[in-house]
């Protein structure tokens, strides 16, 4: 045990799929073995997760019997109790079996829509039987290859169907689920609807029940589309929209590659979480930290656990850096001397015909403020040196 050793209120979690991955990719099958999610449940609590996440068909293989479902469920829930982990998020497998080959909500054929919805229904019943209070929803065969199959406007009214029909759903059950949308711009479709965390922001402000609705950003996704996953992420807090998150990293240009939390871009690592923790004094994000990510297929089932170890205490010392910087004097006084002015109040809040007045009555020398410098490197480095531990 450490500073860095995981702990309950940490609420980390990973997915049956992500400590269960076998290791196959595009170009080889599995290098592992796979395994009984009661194992994986024991695992996860042995390493110090919180939760376990997971796919309905992670548990319950596709196309099971009513009896057979009920016994895996139950014997899941069993091995749940016994490791005092919990269920904070369900999801539904809308992209495996071949018949969401041309999507699942977006499908051009109206029994494939009518099977997606059902399946979802399904797995809403499951998340409710396991506690979950988050639903995610990944459309990653809701894309194309050829935008001449289907008209992507008729995409987004497909989708938003859906959706709006899962949200009546869960209010007519009296479930306690929200739903969280996650974004990514391609793999497995050509091209992927909505595709960032700022697309899904905008549809979501269009659906029957928005007030379910909020969205799961990944790393990896807001990286592999060129975007800053922290200010996406920002926005999505802002708008009190972030109802969940994917930890991972990514190489930029890269295939989704679902890397240990932090193994690639530290930097933006390190401001993520002292956004989510809001050790510069932002709200802080009170969710799960969910780790969307994989071990590399040359490890075993040694190196899984290493994987997930390494995951949560990255985002760990990430914390206590975050902690330590944002309480570093120099830091502070550099961010408080860039935010100077009083200015805001002469327009920000008021009757516009009085702010024009005050606005033209202040005397503001743009040239003056064009020459002030801002020490933006000497606080970089400062928080490059907190990074390398050769500061605080
Ligand atoms: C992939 O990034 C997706 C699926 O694994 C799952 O539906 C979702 C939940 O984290 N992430
Ligand atoms: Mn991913
Ligand atoms: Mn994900």
């Amino acid at each position: 045990m450490d500073h860095f050793t995981p702990r309950p209120a940490d609420k980390f979690t990973f997915g049956l799929w992500t400590v269960g991955n076998p290791g196959r990719d595009p170009f080889g099958g599995p290098v592992r073995p796979t395994t009984d999610p009661v194992d994986l449940v024991a695992g996860l609590a042995e390493v110090g997760a919180w939760g376990v996440n997971l796919h309905d068909n992670d548990l319950i293989p596709f196309g099971s019997s009513a009896t057979e479902r009920d016994r895996i469920v139950g014997r899941f829930k069993d091995a749940l109790a016994r490791h005092g982990l919990v269920v904070p998020m369900t999801t539904c497998n809308l992209f495996s079996h071949p018949v969401f080959k041309d999507g699942a909500f977006t499908a051009n054929d109206a029994d494939v829509r009518a099977f997606a919805v059902r399946k979802c229904m399904d797995a809403l019943d499951l998340a409710h039987e396991l506690g979950s209070s988050t639903f995610v929803f990944w459309g990653g065969r809701e894309g194309a290859e050829t935008d001449a199959c289907r008209d992507p406007m008729e995409a987004v009214r497909r989708n938003r169907r859906a959706l709006d029909c899962l949200c009546e759903y869960v209010m007519e059950r009296g479930y306690k689920l929200r739903f969280a949308l996650e974004a990514k711009p391609n793999e497995p479709r050509g091209d992927i609807y909505l595709a960032t965390t700022g697309h899904m922001l905008h549809f979501i402000s269009t659906l029957a029940h928005s007030e379910l609705v909020g969205v799961n950003p990944e790393v990896a996704h807001e990286t592999m589309a060129g975007l800053s996953m922290v200010h996406g992420v920002a926005q999505a807090m802002e708008a009190g929209k972030l109802f969940h998150i994917d930890l991972n990293a990514q190489k930029i240009g890269r295939y989704d590659q679902d890397l240990r939390f932090g193994s690639e871009d530290l930097r933006g690592a390190f401001l993520l979480v002292r956004l989510l923790e809001g050790t510069a004094g932002n709200a802080p994000y009170t969710g799960p930290r969910h780790f969307d990510a994989h071990a590399y297929r040359t490890e075993d089932m040694q190196g899984v656990w290493d994987f997930a170890r390494g995951c949560m205490r990255t985002y760990l010392i990430l914390k206590a850096r975050a902690q330590a910087f944002d309480a570093d004097a120099e830091v502070r006084d550099i961010i408080a001397a860039a935010h100077r002015g009083d200015s805001d109040e002469l327009w920000v809040g008021r009757d516009v015909a009085g702010a024009a007045r005050a606005l033209r009555a202040r005397v503001i020398d743009p040239d003056a403020l064009a020459t002030r410098g801002l020490r933006y490197e000497r606080l970089d480095q400062i928080m490059i040196e907190y990074l390398l531990g050769a500061r605080g």
